[in-house]
């Protein structure tokens, strides 16, 4: 059982998790647009890792018996600057991120809604993966500083990302897992 409250909020995070799909969605198409095959190939695999963050949201709402609201999500930029302009704004996003999961699990203590709690942890140790991971990027990027050769070897290891996230829901995200 979740409180109206905490049902509000839940709703409200899988808002900006949709967001934030539609916002890497955009990256990757620019990316594609650049010739940059490997950073968009990063930027889907993020918009589906986002989508299946919006998803676990979902079915947890539903799993609590309350009630999923979706909200108009708002259009992300349709242009970019450079990679380092994508991946510097893609921090800032993630860091937006941590700090709404932080406030929902300021909410789920304060309620002393234990199963809330145990279940936002792992957006917690997600948010600290997904900056880990900005980061690194950033300061490869900032180290080949606008060489082309560089570039295409930051794109090729990127390239080798995969999907390590469901990607059909209809049977709900949680099959599969532990
Ligand atoms: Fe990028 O972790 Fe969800 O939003």
């Amino acid at each position: 059982m979740i409180s109206d409250k905490m049902n509000a909020a839940l709703n409200e995070q899988v808002n900006k998790e949709m967001y934030s799909a539609f916002l890497y969605m955009a990256m990757s198409s620019q990316c594609d647009d650049m010739g940059l095959k490997g950073f968009a190939k990063w930027f889907m695999a993020q918009y589906h890792e986002e989508m299946f963050h919006a998803m676990k949201l979902y079915e947890y709402i539903h799993s609590q018996g309350g009630k999923v609201t979706l909200q108009s999500i708002d259009q992300p930029p349709a242009e970019f600057g450079s990679t380092l302009d994508m991946f510097t704004k893609t921090l800032a996003h993630e860091q937006m991120v941590t700090q709404s999961i932080n406030n929902l699990m300021d909410l789920a203590i304060e309620e002393k809604d234990h199963a809330t709690r145990i279940f936002l942890q792992w957006y917690v140790t997600e948010q600290v993966e997904e900056e880990e991971n900005d980061n690194e990027i950033i300061d490869q990027l900032r180290l080949n500083d606008g060489n082309p050769q560089g570039l295409m070897m930051i794109d090729r290891e990127l390239g080798q990302r995969g999907v390590n996230v469901p990607i059909d829901f209809s049977m709900g995200v949680s099959a599969g897992e532990e």
